[in-house]
């Protein structure tokens, strides 16, 4: 397992080879594809590029809307002079299940949808010649799975997802996939936890091998200057003066990792690590010491026509539309993001709350932007009621918790685990399983990193029953949009107001954010006085927040939903996607960005 949490490298022993491209394709919704032989090609394929989305590529609905399973299908040579080695694929992520045949022999399945696994297919090519690869996908949600939703028939039999989320359940190899060759004897694992002690550093680690051989780590500054070097599979890097890394100011030195047979080099492996602590205490979030303000946003991987295609251009744009705007963080609402987006928030400095694709586990948010209603709510218990949730879902929670912990644990940027987006905390149901996922993440994460869940406003002070659990608050509120909108905006002021102190009497030692507020904001439509969806109105909300932020010294952190606009399921409250974007899908500014960006540059990243 902790293998495919390595981002891969071609080093001085490992080589890559990318998958990445035209691949053929085919829906399977009758699933025969495995008795009719599709793991060694398909009847009918039309081509599809990976990486990306399926659905927006096409121009009829079924193909968009299309549930159940799917297959990509392409040919690959695999290079004789590897045979002595490793080989295997890995898929930075597969939407939300899949199954892997080389030339018809299964290697692989996984279940989760964004996050990698690698496939070991030795055993299973012909070498030095040309493979079929196949891949059986599946987009279907459930309750057992992450993302939660429903599938449903329609009368004619045709298979429906029903989100319990807005955002578009795109589906298909969306990230990279390639095929890599590792040595045998191999690197596996690379764990680091930093202490600061004056103007010097050192920092444990842990490196986990395949074999016997001894190990030695090097750091390098990034003058490429050798600043520390240790032998052993464990142990601790002194490095003198050291570049901390800290918000909008990255410094990233790069740990080498050997295994060595004399002077023979068995494997190598690097990465780039910053070196930084972070921690909560007394009403406040420490980086490096130092108590940070958080200036940011709830996000998505989402563009036109990608869809949730692994996307370099737009990931770049939107890190520089957080640069101009002032912005020193964010959260990877509502999944793991692709690991690119990591390190180019490692070298940008900014903060990241990670978040698990744990959303939709409220009842009440069922398919709540459905235009047809066609899923019923004839449950009659809260979603952690439910023995399958308990049982199942847990321990696919915690599969998915430990999988993001070793595949992002080392990233400067993660400074936070977000563990649940507005799950239903109504109920002392929640409890036991939250604990359960919140003490395997303290036992798991070594830099024991802040963990919290972004809490739903039907869930507020008072109500909510598993607040103990977090090391920092997070609330998503909607004050000036679903309730108290338009000219009813002050009262959302004084409600919020009287959550919060509520909240503060509570957790009197826990520091509170805000990971969601916002307006639905058509760009272009402009209205004196204000309306709601006109860019006037806004500026107003974001106004409005920004006064009950500046009311508590308690409060460290803003992060409005979302950066960009992005694509949901079609329904009667959204406008062909959510509108809340401070810029638009295709990464304008609206008028609340200047707004922003005026309050932001005026706020240091530390207080
Ligand atoms: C929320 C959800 C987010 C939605 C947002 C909205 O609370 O966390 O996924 O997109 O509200 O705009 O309704």
């Amino acid at each position: 397992m902790p293998f495919e949490s390595l981002y891969p490298r071609v080093t001085a022993t490992r080589r890559m080879q990318s998958m990445n491209g035209s691949w053929d394709f085919q829906f399977d919704p009758e699933s025969k594809g495995v008795a009719e032989g599709w793991t060694k090609g398909l009847p009918n394929p039309t081509d599809m590029p990976v990486p990306a989305s399926f659905a927006d590529v096409f121009t009829d609905k079924y193909s968009r809307e299309y549930t159940g399973d799917f297959w990509y299908v392409t040919t690959l040579f695999v290079p004789g002079e590897w045979k002595d080695g490793s080989v295997d694929i890995r898929f930075d992520s597969a939407t939300h299940a899949a199954t892997v045949y080389v030339n018809g022999t299964e290697v692989a399945h996984h279940e989760g949808g964004f996050l990698p696994f690698v496939a070991h297919i030795n055993d299973a090519v012909k070498w030095n010649d040309y493979n079929i690869v196949a891949v059986k996908l599946n987009n279907e949600l459930s309750w057992q799975t992450l993302p939660v939703g429903e599938t449903y028939r329609l009368p004619d039999g045709t298979l429906v997802s029903a989100p319990y989320f807005d955002f578009y359940n795109y589906s298909g190899l969306q990230r990279n996939v390639n095929l890599l060759y590792t040595p045998n004897e191999r690197i596996e694992d690379l764990d680091v936890v930093h202490h600061i002690d004056g103007s010097d550093a050192h920092v444990d680690y842990t490196v986990a091998t395949s074999g016997d051989h001894d190990v030695e780590v090097v750091v390098l500054d990034e003058d490429g200057v050798e600043v520390a070097l240790a032998n052993g599979k464990q142990g601790t890097l002194d490095i003198k003066d050291v570049h901390l890394w800290n918000l909008r100011a990255a410094y990233l030195y790069k740990f080498v990792v050997r295994i060595k047979d004399g002077d023979t080099v068995i494997d190598e492996y690097f990465d780039e690590i910053g070196i930084r602590t972070v921690e909560v205490k007394d009403c406040k979030i420490l980086v490096n010491g130092r108590e940070v303000y958080l200036k940011g946003f709830g996000r998505h991987e989402d563009s036109n026509v990608h869809g949730r295609g692994f996307d370099a251009v737009m990931n770049k744009r939107d890190y520089e539309d957080m640069k101009w705007i002032g912005a020193n963080s964010f959260r990877t609402s509502h999944y793991p993001y692709a690991e690119e987006q990591l390190y180019e928030a490692d070298r940008d400095g900014f903060f990241v709350i990670d978040e698990a694709p744990t959303v939709g586990m409220f009842k009440s948010t069922m398919n709540f932007l459905g235009a047809s209603g066609a899923v019923g709510n004839d449950k009659p218990k809260t979603f952690f009621e439910e023995e399958s949730v308990q049982t199942e879902t847990l321990a696919i929670h915690r599969r998915t918790l430990e999988e993001m912990v070793a595949r992002d644990k080392r990233h400067a940027s993660v400074c936070a685990w977000s563990l649940l987006n507005e799950p239903d905390t109504t109920n002392e149901a929640a409890v036991p399983y939250f604990e359960s996922i919140f003490d395997l993440v303290a036992e798991i994460d070594t830099q024991k990193r802040p963990k919290t869940y972004a809490s739903i406003m039907m869930s507020p002070a008072g109500v909510d029953k598993t607040h103990h659990v977090a090391d920092f608050l997070m609330l998503n509120r909607y004050h000036g949009w679903y309730v108290n909108g338009g000219y009813a905006i002050s009262k959302g002021t004084i409600e919020m107001k009287a959550e919060l102190e509520k909240w503060h009497e509570l957790e009197p030692t826990k520091p509170i954010m805000f990971s969601e507020y916002g307006a639905d904001t058509m760009a272009g439509i402009h209205k004196l006085p204000s309306v709601m969806w006109s860019e006037e109105y806004q500026v107003e909300v974001m106004k409005m927040w920004a006064e009950i932020f500046d009311s508590y010294d308690w409060i460290v952190g803003e992060q409005p939903w979302n950066l960009n606009d992005f694509q949901t399921t079609e329904g009667i409250m959204r406008v062909d996607g959510n509108k809340k974007g401070l810029f638009t899908r295709d990464r304008q500014p609206k008028m609340a960005a200047f707004f922003l960006k005026d309050r932001w540059t005026a706020i240091p990243d530390y207080k």
